[in-house]
C-alpha cells in the first residue's frame, strides 16, 4: 500500500486525508497542534451532501517521526511552502514525489528548487472546502482535480491520477502544466478577494450584478496576462469558467474569506499580486487585480497585526515576479 504524507492540517488537508485513507496509509504532518490532536482523538471528519465520513490517519508534528513516504501532498498556504518542501524532502523516499495543490504562482518552483525538477508536480482543484473545526471540514460543492503533465512526467501522473480516482476524486490530465496553473489562477483572482472583501460565499458573485461585473473584469485581466505569455488556458471563456466554479462552490467560503475572518495572512501576493507583477513587466494593464491586491493587503495587515503579530510577510509582487521567471527559465 502506498504511504502518503499530507503536509497541511487545514480544510484541504482534511478532505485529502479522509479520501486518501480509503486507499493508502496516510500521515498528516503539520504544526497546528489542535488539528493533529483532533485527528488523533476523533479521526479526520469530512461532511458532504451524502453525510459525514471519518478516517483514521497517523499524525506527526515532526518529520523525523514519519516513516519514508512514496508521495507528499503539499496543502499548506503559499507563504508556508518553503518549510513544507523541506519537510517533504525529509519524509520522502529518495525517488518520492511531491504534488502541490496550492493556489497561486510560486509553490511549484519552490518545490522544484528544493526537491529537484523531476520530483515536484502540480495539480489544481476547484473543490471548495470549509474548515468547521480542527480536523473537521465540509466539502461545499463539487469540482474536479486537474493534473498538469509534461512529456517527462505523464506516466507518473497517470499512476497518481489512478490513486486519486480510487480515493473518490474526479481527475483530468492536461497536457499543459502552465495552462492548468493559470486556469485556476483566473478563478482564484476573480473569486477569492471579492468574496473576502464583501464577506460573501462564492455563489453571491452570480447573484449580485455589481460583484459579478468586478469578478468578470478580473477574470478577463488575468486571462489576458496568461495569453500574452502564450499560455493556453484550459477553457475558451474565462468568465464562463469563473461562473461555473461559483455555481459548483456556491455555498463555499473562499479560502481568502476564511483566512481574513480568522485574522490569518491571505494568499493575495501569490494570486492577484503575482498577476500584477507579471502584467507590469510584460506591459499588460491589470488595474482591477492591483486594486484588489491593495485592498486585501490593507485589511490583512490591520487584522493580522492585531490577531497574529508574529506571522511571516511576503515580499511585494514586483519582487516575486522576476524570481518566478528566473526559476522557470
Ligand atoms: O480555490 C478556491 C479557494 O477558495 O481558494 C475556490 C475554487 C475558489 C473555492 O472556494
Amino acid at each position: 500500500m502506498m504511504r502518503i504524507a499530507l503536509l497541511g492540517t487545514g480544510a484541504m488537508g482534511t478532505l485529502f486525508g479522509v479520501r486518501l485513507a480509503r486507499v493508502a496509509e496516510v500521515w498528516m504532518l503539520g504544526t497546528w497542534t489542535e488539528a493533529l490532536e483532533a485527528a488523533r482523538q476523533d479521526g479526520l471528519r469530512l461532511m458532504t451532501a451524502e453525510g459525514e465520513e471519518t478516517a483514521r490517519v497517523a499524525t506527526a508534528a515532526d518529520p523525523t517521526e514519519v516513516p519514508p513516504c512514496d508521495l507528499a501532498l503539499i496543502l499548506v498556504k503559499t507563504y508556508q511552502t518553503e518549510r513544507a518542501a523541506q519537510w517533504a524532502r525529509q519524509v520522502l523516499q529518495p525517488d518520492g514525489i511531491a504534488l502541490t495543490f496550492q493556489n497561486g504562482l510560486g509553490p511549484l518552483e519552490t518545490l522544484q528548487e528544493i526537491l529537484g525538477p523531476s520530483r515536484a508536480l502540480q495539480g489544481v482543484t476547484t473543490m471548495g472546502t470549509t474548515l468547521l473545526a480542527p480536523g473537521h471540514a465540509r466539502l461545499s460543492g463539487t469540482g474536479s482535480i486537474w493534473l498538469g503533465a509534461t512529456s517527462l512526467n505523464s506516466e507518473l501522473l497517470e499512476r497518481i491520477a489512478d490513486l486519486l480516482e480510487r480515493a473518490g476524486f474526479q481527475v483530468e490530465l492536461h497536457r499543459d502544466l502552465q495552462g492548468v496553473i493559470w486556469g485556476k489562477l483566473v478563478a482564484n483572482t476573480a473569486i477569492n478577494p471579492i468574496t473576502a472583501l464583501f464577506d460573501v460565499p462564492n455563489g453571491a458573485l452570480l447573484e449580485r450584478s455589481d460583484l459579478w461585473r468586478l469578478a468578470r473584469g478580473v477574470a478577463r485581466e488575468t486571462a489576458a496576462v496568461a495569453r500574452a505569455q502564450d499560455i493556453s488556458l484550459p477553457f475558451r471563456d474565462p468568465e464562463g469558467f469563473v461562473a461555473e466554479v461559483c455555481r459548483q462552490t456556491a455555498e463555499n467560503s473562499s479560502s481568502m474569506r476564511q483566512d481574513l475572518r480568522r485574522g490569518r495572512p491571505t494568499e493575495i501576493d501569490a494570486l492577484n499580486g503575482a498577476v500584477v507583477g507579471i502584467g507590469r513587466r510584460i506591459g499588460i494593464p491589470t488595474p482591477l487585480n492591483e486594486m484588489l491586491w491593495r485592498w486585501i493587503k490593507t485589511l490583512e495587515e490591520q487584522r493580522t497585526r492585531v490577531l497574529c503579530p508574529n506571522l511571516p510577510r511576503m515580499p511585494p509582487p514586483w519582487v516575486i515576479a522576476p524570481r518566478l521567471e528566473r526559476a522557470r527559465s
